[in-house]
């Protein structure tokens, strides 16, 4: 090869001895010729621009530079790509950047679930855990609703393999509600009590926006010496104004359950007006939040509680309700159709 004497015939030059590159050496033996420091092409051309006439040396000098860089990225592609080809069948590739691995998301309705459970773990209330499938006396006869009460009617509960309210063998059913959890734990407990049972219920429903024959729900209890309403309405203003947000505002109202005596459902001033009337709180200005009470003594009678020295009081949340308010989901049964598109919207 003769010493290229321009830069387009160095350029040319390279390109010509490049292409016969078959091996590592080749390659080495090119960079050599063209970027080697003192007999390198690129080196004497170098030699050249510092003697060229003061007027041209910009632009050869620039010219230079800019061959002198391609070049380097020539050699440096022509090496990668003989190190692929030299890799044994199978090799991996350590160099190509890694798959991302596919992250899982938490439900809507799990990640409210953990939020109210950390207001209440922060208070030092024990988070229970229970089955399902339960039995009669449970979920109904120890929270002082009778074999006549409506909401035993085959119509509203899922009983189990056939077993029918009031029938022979003693009904199992899909929980209607967590108070069975409760029940257990006071049958195994004393005073004082602070427990919250969250989880899956059911309840005989047709689908539509606000039904679903599988929801979530959390209930709270406190049971000690000298609980009263006060406790009650203390505790749950500061869950609310914790969850929601501390301007909230809370209103209680006379309600009727069997298992809670008085008995109240709860408001918050609407999350989305401020109370000023819109379309998600019908223009009322509140928002219906939960259901509570102080605990009936039939249901302290029926754990071997004395009724005489223990009060509490107890209450049960909507989870779904939470979750539609609070991420704005229009319809409850996006919740349980488990599509990917919905469960993406929410954090990791
Ligand atoms: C509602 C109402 C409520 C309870 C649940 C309860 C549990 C035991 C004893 C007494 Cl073991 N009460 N739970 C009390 C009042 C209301 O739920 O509307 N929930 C969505």
């Amino acid at each position: 090869m003769t010493a290229p004497s321009d830069i387009d015939g160095i350029r040319a030059a390279f390109q010509t001895d490049l292409a016969a590159v078959a091996s590592e050496p080749d390659l080495q033996a090119v960079r050599d010729r063209y970027l080697g420091r003192k007999r390198g092409a690129v080196a004497a051309l170098m030699k050249q621009v510092a003697g060229a006439p003061p007027e041209a040396r910009p632009a050869l000098g620039k010219g230079a530079n800019v061959l002198k860089r391609e070049i380097e990225h020539a050699l440096d592609e022509r090496r990668k790509a003989l190190r692929m080809a030299a890799r044994p069948a199978g090799a991996v590739d350590v160099t190509l950047p890694g798959r991302a691995a596919p992250f899982g998301r938490r439900h809507p309705l799990t990640l409210i679930r953990e939020q109210v459970e950390s207001i209440f773990e922060s208070w030092g209330f024990e988070i229970l855990q229970g089955p399902q499938v339960e039995d009669d006396y449970h979920n109904f006869e120890a929270l002082n609703m009778p074999p006549d009460h409506p909401a035993r009617d085959m119509q509203d509960t899922f009983y189990l393999d056939g077993s029918m309210p009031g029938e022979g063998a003693p009904a199992t059913l899909l929980r209607t509600h967590t108070s069975g959890m409760q029940i257990r734990y006071m049958e195994r407990h004393e005073p004082p009590v602070r427990i919250i049972a969250p989880g899956l219920v059911y309840r005989r429903d047709t689908p539509d926006l606000t039904h679903s024959p599988m929801f979530m729900q959390v209930e709270g209890l406190m049971v000690d010496e000298g609980i009263t309403m006060a406790d009650l309405k203390g505790t749950l203003v500061g869950f609310l104004k914790a969850f929601f947000d501390p301007g909230t505002r809370v209103m209680f109202r006379p309600s009727f359950f069997p298992y809670t005596e008085p008995s109240a459902e709860v408001f918050i001033s609407c999350v989305f007006c401020g109370g000023g009337g819109c379309a998600v709180c019908k223009q009322t200005g509140w928002l219906e939040i939960l259901g509570c009470g102080m605990v009936h003594p039939a249901v302290f009678e029926a754990v071997g509680y004395d009724a005489e020295r223990y009060t509490g009081w107890a209450f049960g949340l909507g989870i779904d309700r939470v979750a539609l308010l609070k991420y704005r989901v229009e319809d409850i049964r996006l919740f349980y159709d488990n599509d990917l598109r919905l469960l993406e919207q929410f954090p990791h």
